[in-house]
């Protein structure tokens, strides 16, 4: 049976393959324990490369109740860094599983629960986005300050009620205005994907209090509190929402603003992650 299957069998319990994963983690890297996790998402690859020396690097799908790749050869990765001037670790998720692949909500949080089971106090969401404000040039990084979830579900299970008034830290967003005063701050819509919203959708999420509209990190974010970690989240806006911008919306346009990006975000980045 494959590990996949195992974090679907309705008897596992979701924690314990967590703790396996950390364990094989801990075994192939020699660090006993990560202090803090990063997950990498549209965007974030080259800013992540900057934050220390990479000490061991391991093809995700080798851990414990992580996916195969869905394309052969094409292997996400999984690196112990040792974050640059500084004797802590930080695991960094080199890719996540998205609520649209059709896994199972288990499977989108598993990398946050391994995360905590590691040992980490602190996780930083990173993602790519569309975004409500015609101010922000596509390229703007956004820290998450509140969210909505449009999922129609939740990692939890069971009568699993968690408290959400303070998700994402004030302290964590207070030391990334030190390091960037001018950062902006958004409420995060989270939907389904995997198509993007419909210029009606748009303004649905605008008139409910969102600035910024995506298919990632709400779910990894109540995850990640559940399991007692301080939550960061940090947006790069690579696109206006659908009918904010007068061109339709592209996949390249996306990867364009992410590489252009990528110098400012990845010293915000480093620099976020040497003070936490
Ligand atoms: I990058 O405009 C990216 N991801 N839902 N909408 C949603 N997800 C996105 C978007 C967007 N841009």
């Amino acid at each position: 049976m494959t590990d996949l299957s195992r974090l679907d069998e309705p008897d596992t319990d979701p924690f314990d393959v967590a703790r396996e994963a950390a364990e094989a983690i801990a075994v192939r890297t020699g660090v006993e324990r990560h202090d803090l996790a990063l997950v990498l998402g549209s965007g974030w690859g080259e800013a992540a490369e900057h934050l220390g020396e990479t000490v061991t690097e391991i093809p995700s799908h080798e851990i414990p109740g992580f996916s195969a790749p869905a394309v052969v050869g094409h292997s996400a990765m999984t690196r112990s860094v040792r974050i640059a001037g500084t004797d802590r670790f930080a695991l960094v998720l080199g890719s996540r599983t998205h609520l649209y692949e059709g896994k199972g909500v288990r499977h989108v949080v598993h990398g946050v629960r391994t995360a905590a089971a590691t040992g980490a106090r602190a996780v930083v969401l990173t993602n790519g986005c569309g975004g409500l404000n015609p101010q922000w040039a596509p390229g703007t990084p956004v820290l998450v300050r509140d969210h909505l979830n449009l999922t129609a579900t939740s990692p939890l299970e069971g009568a699993t009620f968690v408290d959400l008034t303070d998700l994402y830290s004030q302290r964590l967003r207070d030391l990334a205005h030190e390091v960037d005063p001018t950062l902006a701050e958004g409420v995060y819509a989270q939907f389904r994907g995997p198509h993007y919203e419909t210029p009606a959708e748009v303004r649905m999420a605008g008139i409910m209090g969102a600035d910024l509209v995506g298919m990632s990190t709400t779910l990894e974010a109540i995850a990640a509190r559940h399991a007692g970690l301080e939550v960061l989240a940090i947006s790069l806006m690579t696109n206006l929402g659908a009918g904010i911008s007068p061109v339709p919306l592209s996949h390249a346009e996306v990867i364009e603003a992410g590489q252009a990006a990528a110098p400012r975000i990845g010293r915000l980045l480093a620099e976020i992650v040497g003070r936490i």
